[in-house]
Formats: C-alpha cells, structure tokens, sequence
C-alpha cells in the first residue's frame, strides 16, 4: 500500500481482503434490495459479497432484516392486513437467514428500533419507533422477530443494533432496558450481542470511559457487545487538515482501544474503508471519515486503528 494507486476494482478487493477479516454488506441485504416484492428476491449482489468473504476466509454480518428504511418501494407491505403482514415478515427472515445458514455467521436482526422519547411508550417500559413493524405487529415484534431468527438459523449470532447507544445517556438505558426485557422473559429470547454504530463526529462524541461502562454493564446482562458502522467525520473541526487528521487519527485510536480492552467487545466494522466510497459525503456533505483516502492510500487514521490493535 506505499504506491499511489488507481481506483482499480483488483486494488480495492485486495485492501478488503488483506486488511479486513469480517465483512458486512451496506446495502445488498436490506428488505427492499434485497427482497423488492412479494416473490421478486434479488441476491445476487448479497451472493457476490458472501462468496467474496469465503474466498478471502472473512466471516460475515447481515444487516439487517428489520428496519424501518429501504423496505420495498412500492405498497406491497402496507397492504398486507396484520395477520399477512406478520406472515411476511416471518417468510422474509426464513428465506433470508435460510439461504445463507452457516455462511453469515451474524445478523443485525432488528436495526434503529428504539427513540428517546418515542412515539410509543411500550408496556416494558421502551420508547419504541413509531415504524411499519410496530403498527402491524404490535409492542411485542422484537420479541418475535428474534424468536423467529433464531428457528431460522440456530447458530446464527443475533444482535441488535442502533445509533446513539455507544456512551452513557438515555438511547443507551433504553436499549439497555429492551435488552433486559428480552433476557427476562419467561422463555428466553435469543439475543446474543449489541452493535453500537458509531458514526462519529471528531469534534464532539461519547467520552470512551462511558462507552466502556457501558459495554459492561450490557456484558452483565449476558450479551456481548460490537462497533458496527465506524466512521469519523472531521469537516466541524478548526485548523489545518494535518491538524484534522492527527485528531482523527487520535479519535480511531481511543474508540478502537475500547473494544480492544473489552473483552465483551467482539468486533470493529467500518461503514467502508475508502474515502472516495462513503455515505458521508452524499448524506452530511463533502468530509474524510475513513481509514483510507481517495486514492486509497492509508492516512494517520489508519495508523491509528492499527495501533490499537497492536497494544
Ligand atoms: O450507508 C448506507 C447508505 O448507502 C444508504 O443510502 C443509507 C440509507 O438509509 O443507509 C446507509 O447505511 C445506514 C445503515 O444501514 C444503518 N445505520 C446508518 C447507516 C448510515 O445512514
């Protein structure tokens, strides 16, 4: 990686392969790429990342089977009555999780399903999103949703995953509180690990000794915890760009050292690795988030998570 290099599809296949070793789809998995009506399923790209993980002996994480987001752009969901709609959802799970059983060794089951102050204030005490899932399902279709999975692929690690959760404050007592809930029930639900985004901006983020006490007190309830979309926006920073950097670099190193430290921390994933691919700059404008520049060069962000590792 010391030569400047072409945007090559061979040069960013070989990055992925030699520097990653856990690979999560960004999109290709989600229900409306994935799953565009009824009976139209589309895994090809999803089969291509799958078999691109086998090839370079990376394991992979799906994400994510309920979300509020890229579902199906036409009505076939909201016209479904309860009970077609619960059955629907079952199928999408089972067909999904199926296909790929002992493949993808971890799904993201249930994504973002939790508000400070939502709309819905469940019977267990959680402040849910007002979402599609929720309306046709009821308060109680997280809990199924998960017992669902779990028929789907037994061996399969299930984690919920959301954003703002990562330090200490009131996303993160309630993801807290559903977590407990789901361990608490009479049959256990099987729930086995928290993702905690991470979309971070270098100039404001969660004090890592919050992060850390929280990861333990999840750890006490019995799941394990995981960094799940890292990436560091650096444009709200003051001073040069080396500055913006070598801060950047400082903010890779301290979140990664958490996880490192953490024995109930499994994994770190990056929301892409490149510069020049990121859903930063379309969504919050220009910026550099990631390990890699433009040219897919490392920068001292690289070097950062690198030192981390290497404590
Ligand atoms: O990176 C994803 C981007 O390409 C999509 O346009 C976007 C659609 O909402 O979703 C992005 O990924 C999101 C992820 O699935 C869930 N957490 C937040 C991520 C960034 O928005």
């Amino acid at each position: 990686i010391s030569n400047k290099i072409s945007d090559d599809f061979s040069t960013y296949e070989k990055l992925l392969s030699t520097q990653f070793s856990y690979l999560t789809p960004e999109n290709a998995a989600k229900w409306g790429p994935v799953h565009p009506h009824e009976d139209t399923w589309n895994f090809g790209p999803l089969d291509k990342i799958v078999d691109f993980a086998e090839q370079h002996g990376m394991e992979v994480k799906g994400h994510a089977l309920i979300w509020f987001m890229q579902l199906p752009q036409n009505d076939y969901l909201e016209n479904l009555s309860d009970q077609e709609f619960s059955e629907a959802v079952k199928n999408h799970i089972f067909t999904l999780m199926g296909r790929y059983k002992g493949r993808i060794q971890a799904w993201d089951v249930v994504n973002e399903a939790i508000v400070v102050n939502g709309a819905h204030e469940a019977d267990y005490g959680v402040s849910l999103r007002d979402n599609i899932f929720l309306q046709k399902m009821g308060e109680d279709y997280i809990e199924q949703v998960y017992r669902w999975a779990h028929q789907a692929d037994p061996k399969a690690k299930l984690i919920y995953n959301d954003f703002g959760n990562e330090g200490l404050g009131e996303k993160s007592d309630q993801v807290y509180k559903l977590i407990a809930h789901l361990k608490s029930r009479k049959q256990p639900v099987a729930i086995h690990e928290v993702g905690m985004q991470m979309h971070l901006d270098a100039s404001s983020y969660a004090n890592p000794a919050d992060i850390v006490a929280n990861m333990r007190r999840l750890e006490d309830l019995g799941v394990t915890v995981n960094i799940s979309e890292l990436d560091v926006q650096l444009k709200n920073l003051s001073g040069s760009q080396a500055q913006k950097l070598a801060k950047q670099k400082q903010v890779y190193f301290d979140i990664v050292s958490t996880c490192v430290h953490e024995p109930a921390c499994t994994a770190v994933t990056f929301w892409g690795f490149t510069d020049r691919h990121s859903w930063i700059d379309s969504w919050m404008g220009p910026d550099d988030p990631l390990l890699f520049d433009e040219d897919i060069l490392p920068k001292p962000a690289y070097y950062g998570v690198r030192n981390a590792f290497l404590q």
